[in-house]
């Protein structure tokens, strides 16, 4: 699999080099890329945003560098692609989504800033036939440009490819669970810390009695969550 993102801010991916996804491009299970937008920007301010049409606050990103940046990708890769564009108007993104997203072999990130990207992109690589394109948000909530949003979902999507992370038993367990059953409380040693006890029956080895509890705890769990909400 191959993540390439498309952004004026490269640097932001950093993170990507530590932990588990950073020993999987490490040992070749993945690759990730940045493409630098304002190396496809023109003029000589490498302009990359304008003013919008129709007046009100802020700026949006320029067409132009983006069908050149774009164009460069689809040239320099061969097949077909997964062209996602962060936006806070796209379709909530969840498990379901990241594990469509993980059977990709190319997942192509556009990274806006501003105010957003101008609405033609969009509207001009739908309709490519060696691109599937995707309008995600990762929540109901504004940030302010897409490189965090694609942090998350790289994070999301490249922790289900194979290799990836370290244990493949837990992958297993959560395909075969919803997800809020398996949100309940984890312990680890020592078994009484300031005076508050791990639940006895996680330590009386009955693997019955323990998925039993694990159920009924997550269930309480969630319940507790509405009630908050
Ligand atoms: C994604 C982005 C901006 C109006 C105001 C500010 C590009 N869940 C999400 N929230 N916000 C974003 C997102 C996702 N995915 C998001 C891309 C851009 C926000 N902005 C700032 C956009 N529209 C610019």
């Amino acid at each position: 699999m191959k993540f390439t993102a498309v952004t004026i801010f490269p640097e932001y991916f950093a993170p990507l080099n530590l932990s588990l996804i950073g020993k999987a491009i490490e040992r070749e299970a993945l690759s990730f890329e940045t493409i630098d937008l304002r190396e496809f920007a023109t003029g000589n301010h490498r302009s990359v945003d304008d003013s919008p049409y129709g007046g009100g606050a802020g700026m949006v990103m320029s067409p132009e560098p983006w069908g050149a940046a774009i164009d460069n990708v689809l040239a320099n890769n061969g097949g077909e692609i997964d062209l996602i564009f962060p936006t806070p108007a796209g379709k909530v993104f969840n498990q379901r989504i990241a594990e469509s997203l993980s059977n990709s072999n190319h997942l192509v990130f556009a990274c806006g800033r501003y105010e957003g990207i101008d609405a033609r992109v969009v509207e001009f690589y739908r309709t490519n036939p060696r691109i599937r394109l995707h309008e995600i948000s990762i929540g109901d909530y504004v940030i302010n440009g897409g490189e965090g949003a694609t942090l998350v979902m790289i994070e999301a999507i490249a922790r289900l490819i194979p290799g990836v992370i370290g244990n493949p038993e837990s992958l297993l367990e959560e395909s075969h669970n919803e997800i809020g059953e398996l949100e309940y409380p984890v312990y680890t040693k020592p078994a009484t810390w300031r005076g508050l006890p791990v639940p006895e029956v996680l330590l009386s080895g009955n693997h019955g009695a323990i998925e039993n509890w694990r159920k009924e705890a997550a269930r309480k769990r969630k319940e507790g969550q509405d009630r908050r909400e």
